[in-house]
C-alpha cells in the first residue's frame, strides 16, 4: 500500500469520524499491515490538528479480558486524544455528535515529566502527577461496531469521547490502584461491575506500556498529558436520558448525563 493510499484512508476515516456517519471496514478491500494501520492513524490526526484541535494525551485499549472478549481482539492498541474528544464533568452529552456511541469505565493518568523512553514498573509512579476516576465514550466508524484489529488501530481505536473526574495526587492512590472496586451505573442501577485490577494486573502497567509504545513510535508524550488506562470492564451502549456514573473505590465518582431523545 503506498503513501497516498494511507493518506486517502485517513481522509475517509476522518469525514466518517467528522460527520457522525459509519463505514465498511477498510481491510476486506484494502490488505495494510499494523504498522500501517498506525500510520493512517497518525494521519487522520493530523488532519484534526491541522483543523486546530490540540493533542491532550494518549489511550490504551484493550487492556483487559472484559474487552478483548467483547470485541473479540487479542492485543493491546493505542490511540490519540484531541482536545475536542474533552466533555466537561457532570454535563449533558448530545448523543447527535456519534454514531453508535458505548461508553466504559477507565482510569486517567496525568503526567508529571515527559515520557521519551521505555519506563519501568518501579519508575512510573514518578512520571504521575494525578489519577482520577474516567469514562470514555468510544464510537466506531465502522458499521455494527465490527472491526480486525488493523481496521480499529486505523479508527485510532475508536476514541470519540472523555470525561475526568476529579484528580487525585495522593501518593496512595497514585500508586495502589491494584484492587478497587469499579462501579458504573445507568440512572443508578449498576450495569458494569470490575476492578482496576482487571486493567493489566494494575493500571500503572498501562503507563509502562504507553511509554514502550510511545518509544517504538518515536513519539515523545509532554508533561502534562492524559493517559487513559483502558476500561475496566466491557462497555454498554449508551441511550437518551440517562444519567451515567461511575464510581472507583477511593478515588470517587464521575458522572453525565445523556440529552433527551430528538
Ligand atoms: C476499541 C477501543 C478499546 C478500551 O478501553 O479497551 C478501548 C473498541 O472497543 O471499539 O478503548
Ligand atoms: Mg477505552
Amino acid at each position: 500500500m503506498t503513501s497516498i493510499n494511507l493518506q486517502q484512508l485517513a481522509g475517509t476515516l476522518d469525514a466518517a469520524a467528522a460527520n457522525h456517519t459509519e463505514i465498511d471496514p477498510l481491510t476486506p478491500q484494502h490488505a495494510f499491515s499494523l504498522e500501517q494501520a498506525y500510520a493512517i492513524q497518525r494521519a487522520s490526526i493530523a488532519l484534526r490538528h491541522q483543523r486546530g484541535e490540540r493533542p491532550v494525551g494518549i489511550k490504551l485499549g484493550f487492556t483487559s479480558r472484559a474487552k478483548m472478549i467483547q470485541m473479540n481482539v487479542d492485543s493491546l492498541i493505542w490511540g490519540l486524544l484531541t482536545d475536542s474528544m474533552l466533555r466537561e464533568e457532570s454535563s449533558v452529552i448530545d448523543l447527535g455528535d456519534f454514531i453508535h456511541p458505548r461508553v466504559e469505565p477507565e482510569i486517567c493518568f496525568l503526567t508529571s515529566r515527559v515520557i521519551d523512553r521505555p519506563l519501568s514498573m518501579l519508575e512510573a509512579g514518578n512520571y504521575l502527577a494525578a489519577v482520577a476516576p474516567a469514562m470514555e465514550i468510544i464510537d466506531s466508524r465502522y458499521r455494527n461496531f465490527k472491526f480486525t484489529l488493523e481496521d480499529v488501530v486505523a479508527d485510532n481505536c475508536s476514541s470519540a469521547a472523555l470525561v475526568v473526574g476529579a484528580f487525585s495526587e495522593q501518593p496512595e492512590d497514585l500508586r495502589n490502584l491494584i484492587n478497587r472496586g469499579v462501579a458504573m451505573r445507568y440512572n443508578g442501577h449498576a450495569v458494569q461491575l470490575g476492578s482496576t485490577g482487571a486493567i493489566l494486573g494494575n493500571p500503572l502497567r498501562s503507563i509502562v506500556q504507553a511509554s514502550q509504545l510511545l518509544t517504538r513510535a518515536e513519539m515523545v508524550l509532554p508533561a502534562g498529558s492524559l493517559i487513559m488506562a483502558g476500561a475496566a470492564t466491557a462497555a454498554e451502549g449508551l441511550r437518551p436520558g440517562l444519567h451515567v456514573s461511575t464510581d472507583i473505590g477511593g478515588l470517587g465518582r464521575v458522572e453525565f448525563f445523556t440529552g433527551a431523545a430528538a
